[in-house]
Order: structure tokens, then sequence, then C-alpha cells
């Protein structure tokens, strides 16, 4: 993967006692970047929920047209569970809350989960 360069924080700090008259000491702090953890959304299988209300969750709370909602959706019914995507914790959290709010308002037992990458 292709990395970009940190960035630096604090330019040149000169510290006017430190070698004597007249001497300075150079630092530079490097600014500490973390990537955040990422967390994968599945969507599980169970014997009640319709096939069009899964693919309808997946093109409107993941963004899939139709041909990728049905091949997940199909995945999901054939293995029991399957990914719908991949984000940071406050997003995929939005997301489980999201299906499960919808599956829950139109009394279907769809359930989404999220996992640690
Ligand atoms: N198994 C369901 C049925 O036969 C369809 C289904 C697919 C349900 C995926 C949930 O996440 C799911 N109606």
């Amino acid at each position: 993967m292709i990395r970009g360069v940190a960035p630096t924080a604090a330019g040149p700090r000169r510290v006017e006692d430190a070698g004597g008259p007249g001497a300075a000491v150079v630092t530079k702090t490097r600014t500490k970047v973390k990537r955040p953890s990422l967390y994968r959304v599945l969507i599980l299988n169970d014997d009640y929920t319709p096939m069009e209300f899964v693919v309808h969750v997946l093109e409107q709370f993941f963004s899939k047209d139709r041909e990728a909602a049905t091949r997940i959706m199909m995945h999901v019914h054939n293995h029991g569970a399957g990914e719908c995507g991949i984000y940071t914790y406050e997003v995929a959290e939005t997301k489980v809350t999201q299906v499960m709010d919808f599956a829950r308002k139109h009394q279907h037992p769809l359930q989404c989960v999220m996992e640690k990458k």
C-alpha cells in the first residue's frame, strides 16, 4: 500500500542556553498519525426476510447497484452471512443502526452486525 508522508508539527526550536553562549539546539517533532481501525458490516441470513427487501437494503444503505445487491443477497442466502461494506467505527455503527431500525419498522427479522477487521 502506498502511504503518504506524515505531517510534521512545530518548526525549529531555539534553546538559547543549551550549548553555551550563542549555541542553539534545533528539534523537530513528528505529529503521530494513526489510520483508524476498520469494521466490516455484515448481514445475516434468516428464513423470513424477503429477498427483495434485502436487495433494497443493500441499495439504499450501502449504495450497491441492483446487480451487486442481488449478488450479495444471494451470497448471504446461500452461505449465511455476507459483507455489505467496510467502514470506520462510527460509520459502521450508523449503518447497523439504520438497517436494524428499517428492518424492525417493516417487521422483518433481518440482522446486521459489525466486526473489527
Ligand atoms: N433467506 C431469505 C429468504 O429465503 C432471504 C434472505 C437473504 C434473508 C439474505 C436475509 O440477509 C438475508 N427469503
